[in-house]
């Protein structure tokens, strides 16, 4: 039988990725985001590989996330794999600078539209089982500190621990569950962090080689068709250019 996953945040980057990896393979696609033109874009892109079917939403709005999920149509029901990747950082300043409604915004997408997916879809997985599979998009800031991050990485560091949790409560179900946890990759994701700053997105890019959409959405794919038996329970990843650095020294 045909596997459905629904990828949120399928509207750019590693969301838009993943639906074009898992229609190369077969799968029925539900793709979720709120610009509904790109996610038409993509349905009409990957139309003939796979079943899509668009459905845009804000994460934030638990109301549209449940109303969503319980009209999906048969076909695209049970959901053998959700790809939970809606998410954004604001504002990479010192956090004493940031507007507190970029921290109110990461922590309603971040945390709280994680969640509303989460749970608006877990039924489902449960339904399919053996092998179904929820990947929950985290971040290497949610396990190490640096300047910037503040409430960008304390809601991925929520995802990682959300997702161990889960573990614990579905043992026994067949769902598994991983915190995919990227480190620096080159999306739209900078873009949105410095609210249009094309230059310094393009700065943070150039002269190294950071991660691609599609090396995530190998690895979305590769978790979601490991054997059943098999749970990937995190994965870090940076690109081979990226590593931690010295601890800084407040000095006279
Ligand atoms: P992009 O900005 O390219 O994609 C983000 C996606 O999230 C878009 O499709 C956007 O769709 C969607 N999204 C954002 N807010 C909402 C919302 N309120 N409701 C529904 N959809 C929303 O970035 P990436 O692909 O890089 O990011 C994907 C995930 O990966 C994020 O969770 C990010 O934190 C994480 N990540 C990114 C890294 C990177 O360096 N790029 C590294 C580690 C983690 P739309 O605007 O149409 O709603
Ligand atoms: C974003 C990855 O390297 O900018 O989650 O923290 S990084």
């Amino acid at each position: 039988m045909t596997q459905v996953v629904l990828i949120t945040g399928a509207t750019s980057g590693f969301g838009m990725a993943a639906a074009k990896r898992f229609a190369k393979a077969g799968w029925s696609i539900v793709i979720s985001g709120r610009r509904k033109e790109r996610l038409e874009q993509l349905a009409d892109e990957i139309s003939a590989e796979a079943n899509v079917l668009i459905m845009p939403l804000d994460v934030r709005d638990s109301d549209a996330v449940k109303e969503a999920i319980k009209s999906l149509p048969k076909e695209f029901l049970p959901l053998n794999a959700v790809i939970n990747n809606a998410g954004l950082a604001l504002s990479p300043k010192p956090a004493q600078e940031v507007d507190l409604e970029d921290w109110h915004t990461m922590i309603d997408t971040n945390v709280k539209g994680l969640v509303n997916v989460a749970h608006a879809t877990l039924p489902s997985l449960i339904e399919a089982g053996e092998g179904a599979t929820m990947i929950n998009v985290g971040s290497i800031a949610g396990q190490w500190p640096y300047p910037g991050s503040h409430v960008y990485g304390a809601s991925k560091a929520f995802v990682k621990q959300f997702s161990y949790n889960l573990r614990c409560d579905l043992l026994g179900t067949g769902v598994r569950v991983t915190d995919l946890a990227p480190g620096i990759a080159e999306t739209e994701f900078t873009l949105v962090r410095t609210k249009g700053d094309q230059a310094a997105s393009d700065k943070l890019y150039q002269g190294t080689t950071p991660l691609s959409a599609e090396d995530i959405a190998e690895q979305m794919f590769y978790i979601t068709t490991l054997p059943s038996h098999i749970c990937i329970n995190r994965v870090e990843v940076m690109p081979t250019r990226q590593a931690w650095s010295a601890f800084a020294i407040d000095r006279d």
